[in-house]
């Protein structure tokens, strides 16, 4: 293994919460609930195929360029959430976990379905940690189409086989699959099923003797 490459939402941080903000704030001016249950539909979906799922929840039909614009002002109101996040944000034992890899000589890339991701990254400081960052500005397929962590691995100038990924969604561990990697999924193992190893978090890895060792 020579490279990883990471999933952003609910793997690095936890944005789910400040994605369901947003959305929710949509929803309640559109005249209709969403709930945090709804809200796991959302996760790893992009931001238009997020805003069709809202509206098939409330009901609501609305022309392309409305979609538009609703889909435009979540952001705007997210970017007030993530623009306010702090380094104390990133989920525990992520940095450690990064700094073990950039001192065993391997490459860091991020696999996120984002459009913000950089941001995010830059606002909780560890942005510089990443070698490479395919994200929404530089890939056009949502997971679980491979090209994310396709994209991560090329811009790492790696082969996939010597890629692991580490994701949180169901449709990002089919991605890695269909991407020719091995997943770590990270949450809980009744959900990733399809993993080839799950952790509850990156307090369980670590590297020794250059070998990548995790208590799933
Ligand atoms: P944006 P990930 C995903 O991040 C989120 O899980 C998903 O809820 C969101 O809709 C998507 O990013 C797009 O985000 O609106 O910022 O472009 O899990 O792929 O890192
Ligand atoms: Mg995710």
């Amino acid at each position: 293994m020579k490279g990883c490459i990471f999933d952003l939402d609910g793997v690095i941080v936890d944005t789910a919460k400040y994605h369901y903000l947003a959305w929710k704030e949509i929803a309640s001016e559109l005249g209709f609930e969403f709930t945090e249950k709804d809200n796991e539909l959302l996760k790893g979906v992009s931001r238009m195929a997020s805003l069709e799922i809202l509206l098939n929840i409330g009901g609501i039909n609305v022309c392309e360029e409305e979609k538009l614009k609703l889909a435009d002002k979540k952001n705007k109101i997210y970017l007030s959430y993530i623009t306010k996040m702090t380094s104390e944000e990133v989920l525990p034992g992520v940095r450690d976990f990064l700094e073990a890899l950039h001192q065993n000589g391997i490459q860091i890339a991020l696999g996120s379905a984002s459009k913000n991701a950089k941001t995010i990254l830059k606002q909780v400081g560890i942005e510089d940690m990443f070698d490479a960052i395919a994200d929404g500005t530089n890939v056009t397929q949502a997971k679980p189409d491979p090209e994310v962590f396709q994209k991560g691995a090329e811009l790492l100038h790696l082969p996939a086989e010597e890629c692991l990924v580490f994701e949180d969604a169901v449709a990002g561990v089919e991605a890695a699959h269909r991407a020719g990697m091995k997943c770590v999924g990270v949450g809980k193992r009744e959900i990733l099923k399809q993993a080839d190893v799950v952790m509850a978090d990156f307090r369980q890895v670590k590297i020794e003797n250059g070998k990548l060792k995790i208590n799933g």
